[in-house]
């Protein structure tokens, strides 16, 4: 079944939409109708392949029909019920599947309703754990420069993009940031991860130098930074954060909202890098996309130490009206029940080495200046036109939409992620309307 809306026939003033240009938009929508396994269908039903897994979260494809039966099946039987001081049985069947795929002993389980709704839970519960761990004076949260971690008051806080945060002049007190990795100079055109930068985990150090160990709750980072243009950590970088976290009494939050659930082709990119993290964050992929949900994995030292107290207590004054909702862990043990069938978890790593020749292939077209891969995601950055940051990039977007594949921008950056079911040769497809639309755009 296609539904195919013509946009002359739509009122579109009223949907306020998210980080959208909403005037230039509506003069001229991009509109899907439908989509099916690697494709969506626009409202004038032309077929576009999907190169950005939407927006990184469809991992197992579209239209899913374990995943729809296994939602209609909940609405029918539980539609809703709370979870604060009641519980209903699938909640706790998910979060053991979880468990059981977590990286190693992440296996306590917070669900949350998005990303932002994640980092802003383990931001709290690291707070929340600094204070039972008898370290109340470490409040301070540090991020990096060019991380996204959603769009709440936590997230933009310790988020580093400034275009995030100058609209809004308050955030969270008492947030520091460590230094990005992106370092074109040395690093252009590396596969997976570069070689230079590892010692800019040292500025941990120097943030422990300037404010005091004791002062620090948290250092939060994405694996890979997905939303500010694919930048892979380099090489030793993240053991080193990993051993400074360690050295000076930090918890280490791992991002996963993207790298989560085998974009990297590993199921989490702590198991990609071989580093555990004290707690990490997910969403998109933990669904398949199709319900918002997300969870915060925990590392038993950091939920123990809040199960102390009178058994009446109430551990952690925090959740949401939808944490654990039925219809979310429904489709979320479906979804799971496709990535274990169909190895999804790790089929990006046996397509890394097609993905990594094809986007490397397209160095040598014009205004290329970098092009980053790691497991099934690539960057493709492209130089900026003077005094128009990302309007090279916006064009490219629209001429690809418009020839058939979806990509996402961020300023003149390209990011490409298909669904992990994507064949090879649809890789070669995407990277041939990418390549047109970079020529055209020039
Ligand atoms: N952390 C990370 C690392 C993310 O990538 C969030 C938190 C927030 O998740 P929610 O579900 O609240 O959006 C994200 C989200 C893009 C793009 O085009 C990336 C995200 C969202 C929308 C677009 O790169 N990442
Ligand atoms: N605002 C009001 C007035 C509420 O009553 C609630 C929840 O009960 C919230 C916000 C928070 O909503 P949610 O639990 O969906 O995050």
């Amino acid at each position: 079944m296609t539904v195919h809306q013509f946009p002359n026939t739509l009122q579109l003033e009223s949907f306020w939409m998210p980080f959208t240009a909403n005037r230039q938009f509506k003069a001229t929508p991009r509109l899907v109708a439908s989509a099916e396994g690697m494709h969506y269908t626009s409202v004038d039903g032309r077929k576009i392949l999907d190169g950005s897994a939407g927006l990184w979260c469809v991992n197992a494809g579209h239209a899913r029909p374990q995943i729809a039966a296994a939602v209609e099946r909940q609405l029918m039987t539980l539609d809703y019920a709370p979870s604060f001081q009641m519980g209903h049985p699938i909640a706790f069947d998910f979060a053991q599947k979880l468990a059981e795929i977590a990286p190693a002993g992440l296996d306590r389980i917070f669900f949350t309703n998005s990303g932002s709704e994640s980092v802003d839970t383990a931001l709290k519960i690291a707070l929340a754990y600094q204070r039972a761990a008898g370290q109340p004076t470490r409040t301070r949260l540090i991020g990096r420069e060019r991380g996204y971690h959603g769009v709440g008051f936590g997230g933009i806080s310790v988020g580093g993009i400034v275009n995030n945060r100058r609209a809004f002049a308050t955030h969270l007190p008492g947030t520091d940031h460590i230094r990005h990795t992106h370092d074109l100079a040395r690093n252009a055109f590396s596969k997976e991860q570069p070689e230079y930068g590892a010692d800019l985990a040292d500025d941990v150090e120097r943030l422990v130098a300037l404010h005091g160990a004791e002062t620090i709750a948290a250092v939060i980072v994405e694996p890979v930074a997905g939303s500010t243009g694919v930048l892979v950590p380099p090489k030793g970088y993240l053991q080193r954060l990993r051993e400074l976290c360690t050295k000076h009494g930090i918890l280490l939050i791992f991002d996963e909202v993207i790298t989560g659930f085998g974009r990297l082709g590993t199921p989490f990119a702590a198991d990609y890098f071989g580093v555990t993290p004290d707690i990490m964050t997910t969403a998109k992929g933990i669904t398949n996309g199709v319900i918002p949900m997300g969870a915060v994995f925990a590392s038993r030292k950091v939920h123990d130490a809040l199960m102390t107290g009178p058994e009446s207590q109430i551990e952690l004054f925090h959740g949401y009206t939808y944490s654990a909702h039925p219809v979310a862990c429904a489709a979320g043990l479906a979804t799971l029940g496709i990535y274990r069938s169909e190895g999804l978890l790790t089929r990006g790593a046996t397509l890394a080495d097609h993905w990594q020749k094809t986007m490397h292939g397209l160095r040598d077209l014009p205004n290329v200046i970098d092009i980053r891969t790691i497991g099934l995601v690539a960057g493709i950055e492209l130089a900026s036109r003077p005094d128009a940051i990302g309007a090279r990039g916006y064009e490219v977007m629209v001429d690809c939409f418009n020839r058939g594949v979806m990509i996402r921008i961020t300023a003149d950056t390209i990011a490409l992620s298909p669904p992990l079911i994507v064949k090879e040769e649809q890789i070669d497809e995407m990277a041939g309307i990418v390549a047109d639309a970079i020529k055209r755009v020039a």
